[in-house]
């Protein structure tokens, strides 16, 4: 028989910043969801990564005085790094920058030309570059605030060529009408809907103000141009399985399921479909919106340093802990918090007491009354109801799983164990040992092993490594055969001696992490001081040097460079551009000395060539330039 196929992805997570909470947990459902198929016997492909061009990351590997290039793989390796720790199932990281995915990037773009849908025209309009979008007049917020992150937008007029976007309308809110969970939560696809409703506008794809981005096919001959990142970023889920090179997995198109923050729900229910509509591609069968996360009732943000760092979270809580109250905490599609109190509570209640309990129950019965033997003959006999009352539970989980509701999924799994919990309350087996009902004490202590069994199969996904531990104490082991045996068909655990093992969920007694935790804001607050600590030989690997300015000007179309000629006292003046057009004018640069590392290989920025870094200083009040307490001669060394 042919194996079904599932294709689950994650956004690709751009390389702008590190990683945090929000991105554990979209990626954390989605492995659980790959794990779950697996689980299944499907066929499965998980597929994470990163996205790494546009505007912001060139704006922000600048700011750092790295090449958009450099900073890129830096970045993308610490997510990479984490996925890998907390044991992330995926069987492909793409990075946008990786040559197979340029090249399928470029095939579609060719691709949706021949057949109609792009053309060449001039783009004028608002553009929000932390959000790598556009927005007409209508939409922005006190005429230049960006809707969706309240931050400046900036009016960019330039050539451009446009998806037909508009063309895609009528079939567009046709695919939602037909299939109804194609959009999940419920709520957010009547909000896409009404979007669509509204009237769709052609979509720039391309620009010219800068060049960190995928150029045109050369087919086309237009090396102005470098594709709209959005563009460039939604094809990953084709040029990963292979799109426009070697098709192959192109067999798990399409996706089964697309995990998303609601923040780029739009882009993946709108122009997605629509891109994938004009290549003739079929469409995904689940786009799924999860809300957002705050901490302790707060928007995270890095000046406020109240940004949960998902690896020390884990690494005090336990990863394991950590993904099943993700999970459990906030119902789909709805803004959950984050706070240590609601995750301690979790562990204690939900893992140690119902969960764990249970095990250490069984474990402690038998060995009293039957050696650690454990022996399903007669479950069936004396316990169908119990049997048949889970079997309800665990169907309703599942349907919930597949409608993403994983809150409802584990409500469901939990209401089983209390099941579980329950018979042992009211059949006292210790009363029926002493009045001669061994059989059926025995058969009661059986049926919770049963019970225990079948929840820790479908909790296997959310909670792989502690299932394992629990089904070897129950001596079976979690795979697609117990799930078809014990889920599937009804058959119960073979009689067994139960395996003594340490209490799986040890009480949490206090926080266990300082409030608020370190601020992610300055990356290297996140390593160790002693892996922080360089040689003063490291330390003179970098030539400081003073510099003079003999012209600053403002970099068109930036808000944020001036472009400046540095004497370092060298044959002739350096060209250093440099963020600070949001702090200093042009004019009060002029003649004012500064620092300069010096031996920095050039970076290109927004086309232009950079040939150092100057020093600043920034925090909430602004940003300094470092200069000399005295005026010095230009090129002096500093150190
Ligand atoms: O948008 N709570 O990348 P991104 C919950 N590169 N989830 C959060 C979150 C929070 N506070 N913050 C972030 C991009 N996320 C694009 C995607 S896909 C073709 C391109 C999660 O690094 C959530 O899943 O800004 C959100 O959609 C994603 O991170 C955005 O990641």
């Amino acid at each position: 028989m042919k194996k079904e196929k599932a294709f689950v992805t994650t956004p690709i997570y751009y390389v702008n910043d590190i990683p945090h909470i929000g991105h554990a947990y979209t990626t954390i459902i989605a492995d659980t969801m790959a794990r779950y198929y697996r689980l299944k016997g499907y066929d499965t492909f998980f597929l994470t990564g990163t996205d790494e061009h546009g505007q912001k990351i060139e704006e922000a590997a600048l700011s750092r005085g790295r090449t958009p290039q450099e900073y890129a793989d830096e970045i993308s390796g610490k997510f990479r790094a984490l996925w890998d720790e907390f044991d992330i199932s995926y069987d492909k990281f793409i990075r946008t920058t990786d040559a197979k995915h340029k090249a399928g990037v470029q095939k579609a773009f060719k691709n949706m030309f021949d057949s109609g849908d792009i053309y060449k025209g001039e783009y004028e309009g608002h553009y929000c570059v932390s959000c790598e979008t556009f927005f007409t007049d209508t939409q922005l917020i006190d005429e230049n605030l960006c809707p969706d992150c309240g931050k400046e937008t900036r009016i960019v007029k330039e050539e451009s060529y446009f998806f037909r976007l508009s063309n895609y309308q009528e079939k567009l809110l046709q695919w939602y009408n037909d299939d109804e969970k194609c959009v999940l939560p419920k709520g957010k696809k009547s909000e896409v809907i009404s979007f669509v409703k509204q009237g769709l506008r052609d979509l720039s794809i391309t620009r010219t103000s800068f060049d960190w981005g995928i150029k045109l096919p050369s087919e086309m001959n237009d090396d102005k141009h470098v594709m709209y990142v959005w563009l460039d970023a939604l094809l990953n889920y084709i040029t990963a399985l292979g799109y426009g090179n070697d098709e192959k997995n192109m067999k798990y198109w399409p996706a089964t399921l697309q995990l998303v923050g609601k923040d780029i729900l739009r882009f993946h229910a709108i122009y997605w479909p629509a891109f994938l509509l004009s290549l003739g591609l079929p469409l995904p069968k689940h786009i799924a919106a999860h809300g957002w996360w705050t901490r302790n009732g707060e928007k995270m943000s890095k000046s406020k340093g109240n940004v949960v760092n998902p690896k020390e979270v884990a690494d005090a809580y336990g990863l394991e802990n950590f993904r099943y109250f993700m999970l459990r905490e906030v119902p789909f599609g709805q803004d959950g918090d984050f706070s240590q109190k609601a995750l301690i509570d979790r562990i204690n209640s939900d893992l140690s007491n119902e969960l764990g309990n249970l095990l250490n129950r069984i474990i402690g019965m038998s060995g009293k009354y039957n050696d650690f033997k454990i022996s399903s003959t007669n479950v069936k006999k004396y316990h169908q109801k119990e049997l048949e009352r889970v079997m309800e539970h665990i169907k309703t989980a599942e349907i919930n799983l597949n409608d993403m509701q994983t809150n409802r999924f584990l409500e469901e799994l939990w209401k089983a164990l209390t099941i579980a919990n329950q018979s042992i309350t009211l059949y006292e087996p210790w009363v029926k040992m002493k009045e001669g009902e061994s059989e059926f004490a025995l058969a009661t202590v059986a049926v919770v092993a049963n019970i225990l069994a079948r929840v820790s199969i479908l909790l296997h996904p959310v909670m792989p490594k502690t299932t394992q531990k629990i089904a070897k104490a129950l001596n079976f082991e979690i795979s697609n055969d117990s799930y078809n045996n014990f889920i599937q068909n009804d058959k119960i655990l073979n009689d067994f001696i139960i395996e003594k093992v340490p209490p799986l969920f040890p009480k949490v007694e206090a926080e266990l992490l300082s409030t608020p935790q370190p601020s992610l804001k300055e990356e290297k607050t996140e390593d160790k001081v002693e892996d922080s600590l360089i040689t003063i030989d490291q330390f003179f690997e970098t030539k400081l040097k003073i510099g003079t300015i003999l012209e600053a000007v403002e970099v068109p179309k930036s808000k944020k460079l001036l472009k400046l000629q540095v004497d370092l006292g060298e044959e002739k003046p350096r060209q250093i551009v440099a963020g600070i057009k949001e702090f200093y004018t042009p004019q009060s640069l002029l003649q004012t000395q500064i620092c300069v590392v010096a031996n920095l290989k050039p970076a290109k920025i927004m086309g232009l060539v950079s040939e150092g870094m100057l020093l600043a200083a920034k925090d909430e009040n602004g940003l300094s330039l470092m200069r000399p307490e005295k005026t010095k001669i230009s090129g002096s060394s500093v150190g």
